[in-house]
C-alpha cells in the first residue's frame, strides 16, 4: 500500500505543553512520524508526497473564519510582540454557555480561545504549514483510491486531526484529516462512506462534522468519555441528528479495558459498517491503545495490530487510514506497520 508522506510534518515541533500545572515536552512530537516512515520504509513500502491540494475540501469541512484564522494565527501572534518568536500561544478564556460565539474577538488570545476547546494544543510558527500538509495527504489518499482503483492507502501524518472539528481545534489537532479523507472520496464518486475511528480518545471532531449526515456513518471506540479525554462528546446515546439519526455509533470503553473487550467492540462497528454499505472506508488510525502508550489505558499489544489489519481487511471495502495518535514513539512504526502489514496480507 502506499504511504503518503511529507516532510513538512516536522515544522509543528512546539516545544512545551502543560500536564498537571506543569509545562511539559510535548508528546504529540515529529520523531513519531519519523519513526512510522522509518519502519514502513524498512518494510519495503512506497512512500510518495502529497499530490493533491486540499483547499476546496478543506472549506468543505471547515468554516471560512476558522480556516482564515489558522493560517494568520502565528503572524497575528507575532505581530503582537516580537518576543512572541520564542513563546507559543495557549487560550484562557472560552466562550462556553451564555457567552457569544458569533462574534469574532478582535483580541487574539480571545480568538484562539473562540477556536479551540482545550489549552492542549500547542501552536508555532510552522503548524498551519504541518497541518495543511496532512490534509493534501489525505486528499491524496482519496484521490488514489478513486482515480487508480487503488485498494488502500496510508497517510503517515501528524499533527492528528480526528479531534477538530468545523471551526476548532482540540487536543494535538487543526485539521480534520479524517474528515477530508471521507469528504474526498464523495468528490470522486462515492455515495456512502463510513470512517471508523480506533484511536483511544473519541473522535469528536470527526463526530460533529458528519452528526446530521446519512452518508457519512461514523464509528468509534475509545476510552469512556466519563473519565478519558475528550469528556464532553463519545457517550453511546450519541447516535445522529435528523437525517443522520442512527449514522453515528460510538462503542465507550471503561478506561484499562484489556484487548478482548476491546477486540468485541471492534467486531461490533465492522459489523455496522457492513451494514452500511459503503464505498469505501477511512479508519483514524490512533495507535494510543497500546498497553505502553504513555497517556492512554487500553492494553493492546503489537501483535494485536495485526489482528485490527486482518479485521479491518475483512470489511472488504477501499480503505484510506489516517495516522491519529500513539505516543509510544518506539513502538509506533511496528504498531502501524503491523496494521497496514494484516491489511495487505488479509
Ligand atoms: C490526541 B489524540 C496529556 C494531555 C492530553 C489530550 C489528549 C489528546 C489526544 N498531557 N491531552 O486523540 O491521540
Ligand atoms: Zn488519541
Amino acid at each position: 500500500m502506499i504511504t503518503f508522506f511529507s516532510s513538512a510534518h516536522a515544522l509543528h515541533a512546539p516545544a512545551y505543553e502543560f500536564f498537571r500545572g506543569d509545562r511539559v515536552a510535548c508528546f504529540e512530537s515529529p520523531a513519531r512520524a519519523e519513526r512510522v516512515l522509518h519502519e514502513l520504509t524498512t518494510r519495503g513500502h512506497a512512500v510518495r508526497a502529497p499530490d493533491v491540494d486540499s483547499a476546496d475540501v478543506l472549506a468543505q469541512v471547515h468554516t471560512p473564519r476558522y480556516l482564515a484564522f489558522l493560517a494568520g494565527a502565528w503572524s497575528q501572534w507575532l505581530a503582537l510582540d516580537p518576543r512572541h518568536a520564542d513563546l507559543q500561544p495557549f487560550p484562557s478564556v472560552w466562550p462556553v454557555r451564555t457567552l457569544r460565539s458569533d462574534l469574532e474577538p478582535a483580541n487574539f488570545t480571545a480568538r484562539l480561545g473562540l477556536y479551540s476547546i482545550d489549552n492542549g494544543s500547542p501552536l508555532v510558527a510552522g503548524t498551519w504549514a504541518a497541518a495543511k500538509a496532512g490534509a493534501d495527504a489525505a486528499a491524496s489518499a482519496a484521490r488514489l483510491l478513486s482515480s487508480s482503483g487503488a485498494r488502500s492507502a496510508f497517510c503517515a501524518t501528524r499533527p492528528p486531526g480526528h479531534h477538530a472539528g468545523a471551526d476548532f481545534m482540540g487536543g494535538y489537532c487543526f485539521l480534520n484529516n479524517a474528515a477530508v479523507a471521507a469528504q474526498s472520496l464523495f468528490d470522486g464518486g462515492c455515495v456512502r462512506v463510513a470512517v471508523l475511528d480506533v484511536d483511544y480518545h473519541h473522535g469528536n471532531g470527526t463526530q460533529s462534522i458528519f452528526y446530521d449526515r446519512a452518508d457519512v456513518l461514523f464509528a468509534s471506540l475509545h476510552g469512556d468519555p466519563r473519565t478519558e479525554y475528550p469528556f464532553y462528546l463519545g457517550h453511546a446515546d450519541e447516535t445522529g441528528a435528523g437525517a443522520g439519526e442512527g449514522f453515528n455509533l460510538n462503542l465507550p470503553l471503561p478506561a484499562g479495558s484489556a484487548a478482548d473487550a476491546w477486540f468485541a467492540a471492534l467486531d461490533v462497528a465492522c459489523s455496522r459498517i457492513e451494514r452500511h454499505r459503503a464505498d469505501a472506508l477511512v479508519v483514524s488510525l490512533g495507535l494510543d491503545t497500546y498497553a505502553d502508550d504513555p497517556i492512554s489505558t487500553f492494553a493492546l499489544a503489537s501483535s494485536d495490530f495485526s489482528r485490527l489489519g486482518d479485521r479491518l481487511a475483512r470489511i472488504g471495502l477501499p480503505t484510506v487510514f489516517i495516522l491519529e495518535g500513539g505516543y509510544a514513539s518506539e513502538a509506533l512504526g511496528i504498531n502501524a506497520a503491523n496494521v497496514l502489514d494484516a491489511f495487505d496480507g488479509g
